[in-house]
C-alpha cells in the first residue's frame, strides 16, 4: 500500500500510505503526486511537518474565526470529554445543549430564538429545507413544497442542498433527486461591477427574477428560496445594494420562506454576528456551522423564527415527536462546549468589532493589488476578500491553483489561499493583525508575479 514519492513531497507525507484516504473535494490523484500537509496550528499560522510556518488566509475552510487551539476552547473540550463525553438528545437531553441554544438564541435576529442543531452547515440545509416544508403543512399548506436557489449557490453535498445548490458540476451527475427546485441567477456581473469595494452598485434587478419564478411555479407551491447573504464558496459573489431588499420583499409578498444560508457569514466574518445583522435583513430560517464554535468539533445550526417553531411543535398532538428530524451528534455535548468557548472568546476579545474595524485596512490592501499580472477583478465586503484571475486560455481554473500551490510552498512568508477556479478567496481568522494583512496580500502579489 505504500505509494512511491515522487520528489518535492515531505519527509512526512512519504512516511504514510496515502491509497487510503479517499479525499473530500480533492483531485486525489494529483495531490497525492505532492502532497501538502498540516500538522500544528497556533493563533494566525499553521505549521508542516518539517516545520515550515504558513499564514493562514482562510481561517482553515472560513471557519476558524477566533485563530487556531485557543486556550479557553482546547480547555473546555478537555474538561469536557473528560466529564461526559456523550449524550443522547433524542427524549433526554444535557445541560450544555440548552445553554448552547440560549448563547446562539441571544446573539441571532429579533424573532428568530428557536436553534436546532446539526453537525454541518450540509445538515443544516437540509434541516432548513425540511423546516420550510414541515412548516407550510403544519398550517394547511401542503402543496408549498418547490425549493428556489441561486445559480452558483453552495449549501453543502446533503441531498436537499445539492438540489437548491447552484454549482453545476456538483450537480450534474445526480439528475434523478433534482426535481422541485429551482434557481434565479448569480449577481455576478463583472461588466458593471468589477473592483467595486463592499456592495456593487448594480444589480438589484437579479432579484426581479424571483417574481418570474413565483408566476411561472404560483406561489402555493412555493415552499422557500434559499441563498447565501453573501456568496463564498462559489468565488466571492457580494450582493448588489438592494438586492438582498427585493428578494425579502418577493418572498413576504407571496408567503414564502427567505433562509439564509450563514455558514460563512455566521460569526463575526462582516463584524457582526451574523449577515442578516450586517444587511439589516431578517431571514424566517438561518442556518450555520463552521465557526460556531470555532470549528473544533463538527457542528451547525439552524435558528428558527419563532413561529416557524411554535406552527411546527404546536401544531402536533400532545406528546407526539412534532418534528421528525435530528442526528445522534445534535448537540454533541464536546461541541456544545467548544461552543459555549468560543463564543465567550468572541466577546472576551471582542472579535466582531475587531473584524468591523479592520475591514477598511483589509479592503484597501487587497485593491492594492489592482494592476498586477491577471487580475480581472477584486471584491471584499467585512473580513472577505476574492480576486478573479483572467482564465489561461484551453486551462480554466489552473492559475488560480498555482497561486494557491506557491503561496502555501513558498520558503519565505508562505500563506494558505483558497482558490475556485480562478477566483482566489480569503478569510482570515479575525484575530489577523494589520502586517499580517500585508504579508498575506504580498504573499498573492508575489505569486501572481511568478505564473504566467
Ligand atoms: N453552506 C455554505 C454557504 C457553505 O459555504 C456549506 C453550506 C456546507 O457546510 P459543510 O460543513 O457541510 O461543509 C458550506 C461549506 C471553500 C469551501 O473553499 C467552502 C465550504 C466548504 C469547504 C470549502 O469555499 N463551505
Amino acid at each position: 500500500m505504500k505509494l512511491e514519492h515522487p520528489m518535492g513531497s515531505t519527509p512526512a507525507a512519504a512516511a504514510l500510505s496515502l491509497e487510503e484516504w479517499w479525499m473530500p473535494f480533492t483531485a486525489n490523484r494529483a495531490f497525492k503526486r505532492a502532497p501538502r500537509l498540516l500538522s500544528r496550528a497556533e493563533g494566525m499560522y499553521y505549521y508542516t511537518p518539517e516545520g515550515r510556518q504558513v499564514l493562514d488566509g482562510t481561517a482553515g475552510l472560513w471557519c476558524v474565526n477566533a485563530g487556531h487551539s485557543r486556550q479557553p476552547i482546547v480547555e473546555a473540550v478537555q474538561q469536557q470529554v473528560a466529564t461526559m463525553d456523550f449524550a443522547p438528545a433524542f427524549n433526554m437531553a444535557h445541560p450544555l445543549g440548552f445553554q448552547a441554544a440560549t448563547t446562539i438564541a441571544k446573539m441571532a435576529p429579533a424573532g428568530m430564538q428557536r436553534v436546532f442543531f446539526t453537525n454541518s452547515g450540509s445538515e443544516s440545509a437540509d434541516t432548513a429545507i425540511k423546516m420550510a416544508i414541515a412548516y407550510h403543512r403544519a398550517r394547511g399548506e401542503a402543496s408549498r413544497r418547490i425549493i428556489i436557489g441561486r445559480e452558483r449557490g453552495y449549501h453543502g453535498v446533503n441531498i436537499g442542498g445539492t438540489m437548491a445548490g447552484g454549482i453545476p458540476g456538483n450537480r450534474k451527475h445526480f439528475p434523478a433527486m433534482m426535481a422541485g427546485v429551482d434557481h434565479i441567477r448569480a449577481t455576478h456581473d463583472l461588466a458593471r461591477n468589477a473592483f467595486s469595494k463592499g456592495q456593487p452598485a448594480h444589480g438589484a434587478e437579479f432579484a426581479d427574477e424571483l417574481e418570474r419564478l413565483v408566476a411561472f411555479h404560483d406561489a402555493s407551491n412555493i415552499a422557500a428560496v434559499i441563498v447565501e447573504p453573501m456568496a463564498g464558496s462559489a468565488g466571492v459573489l457580494v450582493p448588489p445594494k438592494g438586492y438582498l431588499e427585493k428578494l425579502r420583499a418577493t418572498c413576504d409578498k407571496h408567503g414564502i420562506l427567505l433562509i439564509f444560508d450563514e455558514v460563512i457569514t455566521g460569526f463575526g466574518r462582516l463584524g457582526t454576528p451574523f449577515a442578516s445583522h450586517y444587511f439589516n435583513i431578517t431571514p424566517d430560517l438561518l442556518t450555520c456551522a463552521k465557526a460556531i464554535n470555532n470549528a473544533t468539533i463538527p457542528m451547525g445550526a439552524v435558528i428558527a423564527r419563532n413561529e416557524i417553531h411554535d406552527a411546527i411543535v404546536n401544531g402536533a398532538p400532545e406528546g407526539q415527536i412534532e418534528f421528525l428530524h435530528g442526528y445522534t451528534y445534535s448537540a454533541h455535548p464536546m461541541a456544545c462546549a467548544a461552543l459555549l468557548a468560543t463564543q465567550k472568546l468572541y466577546v472576551d476579545d471582542g472579535l466582531f468589532e475587531r473584524a468591523r474595524e479592520l475591514a477598511p485596512y483589509f479592503e484597501q490592501a487587497l485593491h492594492s493589488l489592482k494592476g498586477a499580472p491577471h487580475v480581472i477583478d477584486i471584491r471584499n465586503l467585512g473580513l472577505v476578500g476574492g480576486i478573479e484571475l483572467a482564465p489561461r486560455d484551453g486551462a480554466v481554473g489552473k492559475r488560480g491553483a498555482e497561486v494557491h500551490i506557491k503561496c502555501f510552498s513558498a520558503d519565505k512568508n508562505a500563506a494558505l489561499v483558497r482558490f475556485t477556479g480562478d477566483i482566489l478567496a480569503l478569510s482570515p481568522p479575525l484575530i489577523i493583525e494589520r502586517a499580517q494583512i500585508d504579508a498575506l496580500v504580498d504573499a498573492i502579489r508575489g505569486a501572481l508575479a511568478t505564473i504566467d
